[in-house]
């Protein structure tokens, strides 16, 4: 922000938002009104605490620094040296790893980066198929990473829709992958790091964890750590870590120079110090026992949730959940995700739709919908919240295309919500 004893013409104005572009300012207001009023169970979306938000809209903002910590390109970078320095170092002690890169601008790029610091492009990779829980980035033919490696994807198994160690242990040997993608988008069990680890050796392969949602439980001890398995680690910091937008990236140090160099000068420009310095405070934020009982409460959420939404006779994918996730199977509806989606948030409630395994539908359509409880956790929702939750989306179950009677459920929505702590 700047602020000036002597306005002129050529300084930026000087009032808030409201007064400067109310037209704007009445449609983030708005969506904030949305947030409250509703539920948000998007697995993926979560929200920062108000000192995270703090050092994103600070005037770090203004800074050029390409390079990293005492290797700059430009002068006046003393203190966000420190800045940058205190970020790596948090996530460094957070997350127990030999090296950190704080300074992918996001989940995607991070992904991008790793993968060229294990592989290089016509290379093999190996990664989950993205209709049964893997990301874009993890081999998709629409995605730089599958356009530029050739890509083997492994599957969940029919019977558990788990992972499908069997499969992933044959296609490794059949086509001997540079790198082994584990970490997914909408897969709802624990993932096995040692079993990963064991068939990487067994081919000479890379593992890269992308931990991106489940990074929050990992530092909150939620769920196991890739880290004395993985060569290379990967992260979004808003997920379930619940920072601000970003990427980050860990490894051991025998890949520091080369993730380095992937993230700058090989993909990004200068670092946002402003979205570092707020992954700084997250990284801080998160090694409070606070957290530990928030990572907790996640997965007891999700637990909740998806035990009420069976006893409602939904079928959930692989059974139920372990992390923070769970998706259901709409086989036996006569109704796609996409209409679901789209009825609960009629109802107020936020979700996705999602593939699943077995899908026989598009990707717009899709056969399920996911839901997440990390941004209602963080709105203070405990387990009863979400059997109540539960019942509701039974109840919009029975009523796809009844707009009357989601807007009747939707009342019993906005009782919730306005018992949960507001975002402001
Ligand atoms: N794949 C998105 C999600 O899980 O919602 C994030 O990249």
């Amino acid at each position: 922000m700047l602020i000036t004893s002597v306005p002129s013409d050529v300084t930026p104005p000087a009032g808030g938002l409201r007064m400067v572009d109310p037209e704007l300012s009445r449609l983030i207001e708005r969506d904030r009104r949305r947030h409250n009023q509703t539920l948000n169970l998007i697995a993926s979306e979560n929200y920062a605490s108000r000192a995270v938000l703090e050092a994103l809209a600070s005037h770090l903002n203004v800074k050029y620094a390409e390079g990293y910590p005492h290797a700059r390109y430009y002068q006046g970078v003393a203190l966000v040296d420190d800045i940058e320095s205190l970020a790596i170092e948090r996530a460094r002690a957070l997350f127990g790893a030999e090296h950190a890169n704080v300074q992918p601008y996001s989940g995607s790029p991070a992904n991008m980066a790793a993968l060229y610091t294990l592989a290089k492009p016509g290379d093999t990779i190996m990664g989950m198929d993205l209709s049964h829980g893997g990301h874009l980035t993890h081999g998709s033919r629409v995605s730089f990473s599958g356009i530029q490696f050739n890509v083997v994807s492994y599957h969940v198994r029919q019977d558990s829709e788990k992972i499908d160690f069997d499969e992933v242990e044959a296609l490794a040997k059949e086509r001997r992958p540079k790198v082994i993608i584990a970490g997914y988008s909408a897969y709802p069990r624990e993932i096995d790091w040692a079993a990963f680890r064991r068939i990487a050796d067994l081919v000479g392969a890379k593992l890269l964890a992308d931990i991106a949602h489940i990074a929050g439980l990992v530092a909150g001890g939620a769920h196991s750590s890739p880290i004395p398995y993985a060569d290379v680690i990967t992260s979004t910091t808003h997920k379930t870590l619940r920072g601000p937008r970003g990427g980050l990236i860990l490894c051991r140090a025998e890949y520091a120079k080369d993730v380095d160099r992937a993230v700058f000068p090989m993909l990004q420009g200068g670092p946002h110090l402003q979205q570092i310095a707020s992954k700084a405070v997250c990284f801080h934020e998160a090694q409070s026992e606070a957290f530990r009982a928030y990572a907790r409460r996640v997965v007891e959420n999700a637990r909740a949730l998806a035990d009420r939404l069976q006893e409602r006779s939904f079928s959930l994918w692989a059974g139920g959940t372990d992390n923070h996730l769970l998706v259901v199977k709409l086989f036996d509806r006569d109704f796609t995700g996409a209409a679901f989606a789209a009825a609960l948030e009629q109802a107020g409630i936020i979700t996705s739709k999602s593939t699943v395994p077995g899908e026989t539908r598009s990707p717009r359509q899709t056969s399920g919908v996911r839901f997440g409880t990390p941004a209602l956790t963080s709105r203070g929702a405990t387990p009863d919240d979400m059997r109540r939750i539960g019942d509701l989306v039974a109840r919009v179950a029975e009523h796809v295309g009844d707009p009357a009677a989601l807007r009747c459920i939707g009342r019993e929505v906005r009782a919730i919500a306005d018992g949960l702590a507001r975002i402001a």
